[in-house]
């Protein structure tokens, strides 16, 4: 466990870096597992295992298979929304909303790492962010954004009753939204997030005697909320809150690190945090997300579990690796070359909704990645994405390497220089900005270049990180960097990502 909050925390935060919102916790016994949105990215819904709730591992996706998640058509931004994950009665159960399609989905797993059950549909259950609950005879109560609840049969997906108003949150809040509803000591809490996932994000909470109200607000509403300041974490809302096993109480929840001039972007997307939660009064007060006693200078310290290598080497990818909508096995596989990731291009580029493209989160402003990829049957390369409409990259062919831009409607090549066709060592770095003494100022720079055979690094280009920030592109998500294939079938030995001090 993380030191009590009275003895003065020593946190690392955010706990989860990179784009992992709408965390949703629980505990078995003394082990923690979270689970996050993954919005038109497959595998979907990424769940981690912590003994401490600070260092988190990713142990699986829940949703890995075609029956369990359909992303055709979906837009960016789109898919999976809010999940909810909990223990009950010797199961793990994972309520999720499929915006593109399938609406509100449950699923059952005896180990959270997985396989997780084929979906269970709640076609009576409308509105995004469900969450579960069971009162001690065994009801099961399920509450969606808005908010309004329902009974349900977890089974069979069936809804008892009609759905009902129980609360809309602070008068003239917007968004009521993500509620969560826990039974704990004489009353039933309804935590929910409002204000909207911007800068006013928010979570309150109210109580009542029982599952289903009458709720009353607590009077220090919102008992979370980074609106209004200049506290280096914004946007902190969409909250779950946890119990360790020495009685302790914690809330995760999303955030967003901002930096540059005014607005401020955030480019890593939202990312989950953890603060310690004391009681008053019987309500919840939440602690400082933030290592105490003075905040360190930006960027936070974190935790450095990162893998740096991925070698491909035996088997599938590792849980870490996500592609826009599905992926295509025989487009994308370790099979054709031993020790290689293949990549065939479905003729698309990276602007298009079904490129062939495996990444990873940005978890780290300042990062390093860096692949060895052979070109010689078409052309692919390292990109950064935010969305189709949003990534910068560096592409390799047969004849020359080139740094490509698409910023909303523009799409340009930036650099270009001749190549022999062999492979060659591609690589991408963002640096954080570091004084920013001018309000215009973006967030960081991602340069862009390639490795000689001397061991030195070539810049092609350099270009401003803001767009490929949430500000600029809008939406849910964060920056993914990976791996793709425009034309042909092309090969990469290995991928690094390094994050490192700036
Ligand atoms: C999610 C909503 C929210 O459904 O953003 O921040 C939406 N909160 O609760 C998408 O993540």
């Amino acid at each position: 466990m993380p030191s009590a909050p009275e003895s003065g925390i020593s946190l690392s935060n955010p706990v989860i870096p990179g784009f992992h919102p709408d965390p949703s916790v629980c505990r078995a016994g003394e082990d923690y597992y979270l689970a996050c949105s993954s919005f038109e990215y497959y595998p979907g819904i990424p769940v981690f295992h912590s003994r401490d709730l600070v260092h988190w591992t990713q142990i699986g996706n829940a949703l890995d298979r075609p029956e369990q998640l359909r992303l055709a058509g979906a837009r960016s931004s789109g898919g999976l929304y809010a999940p909810t994950l909990r223990h009950h009665d010797g199961r793990f159960w994972l309520i999720v909303t499929n915006v593109s399609g399938d609406g509100n989905l449950l699923f059952t797993a005896t180990d959270p790492a997985g396989p997780w059950s084929d979906p269970v549909r709640l076609p009576g259950v409308r509105g995004i962010d469900p969450d579960l609950a069971w009162d001690d005879e065994g009801t099961c109560w399920c509450t969606v954004a808005g908010v309004s609840q329902v009974r349900i049969d977890p089974h069979t997906g069936e809804t008892l009753g009609e759905p009902r108003r129980v609360w809309s949150g602070t008068p003239g809040a917007k968004a009521p939204e993500a509620p969560h509803l826990y039974h704990i000591g004489e009353y039933w809490y309804l935590l929910i997030a409002e204000g909207g996932t911007e800068r006013c994000h928010a979570v309150s909470v109210a109580r009542g005697r029982t599952p289903d109200g009458p709720f009353e607000p607590c009077p220090a509403n919102p008992v979370l909320t980074h609106r209004g300041t200049d506290h280096p974490i914004q946007n902190t809302g969409h909250g779950d809150l946890v119990q360790g096993p020495d009685g302790s109480w914690w809330m995760v929840f999303l955030g967003v690190r901002p930096h540059g001039g005014s607005p401020g972007w955030h480019v890593l997307g939202r990312e989950t945090f953890l603060a310690p939660v004391t009681w008053v009064d019987g309500w919840p007060v939440v602690g400082e997300a933030t290592p105490s006693p003075a905040p360190p200078p930006w960027p936070l310290r974190r935790p450095a579990a990162v893998p740096v290598r991925d070698d491909f080497e035996g088997g599938g990818l590792a849980p870490g690796w996500i592609s826009p909508r599905f992926r295509h096995e025989e487009d994308c596989t370790t099979k054709e070359r031993a020790g290689w990731l293949s990549l065939r291009a479905r003729g698309a580029s990276l602007d298009d909704t079904d490129v062939t493209f495996v990444g990873r989160r940005q978890q780290h402003p300042a990062c390093r990645a860096r692949t060895l990829v052979d070109p010689a049957g078409g052309s692919g390369g390292l990109a950064v994405r935010l969305d189709e409409r949003h990534h910068y990259e560096i592409e390799a062919t047969a004849d020359e390497v080139r740094v490509i831009a698409r910023i909303g409607p523009l799409r340009s090549v930036v650099a270009s220089r001749p190549s022999t066709g062999g492979p060659v060592v591609l690589g991408v770095e963002t640096s954080p900005a570091r004084e920013v003494t001018d309000p215009r100022e973006g967030p960081d720079t991602v340069a862009l270049g390639v490795r000689e055979a001397d061991g030195t690094f070539t810049e092609l280009a350099r270009l401003d990180g803001r767009y490929l920030s949430t500000e600029v592109a809008g939406g849910f998500t964060g920056r993914v960097i990976g791996l793709y294939a425009s034309t042909g079938t092309v090969h990469f030995d290995w991928f690094d990502y390094e994050p490192y001090e700036d």
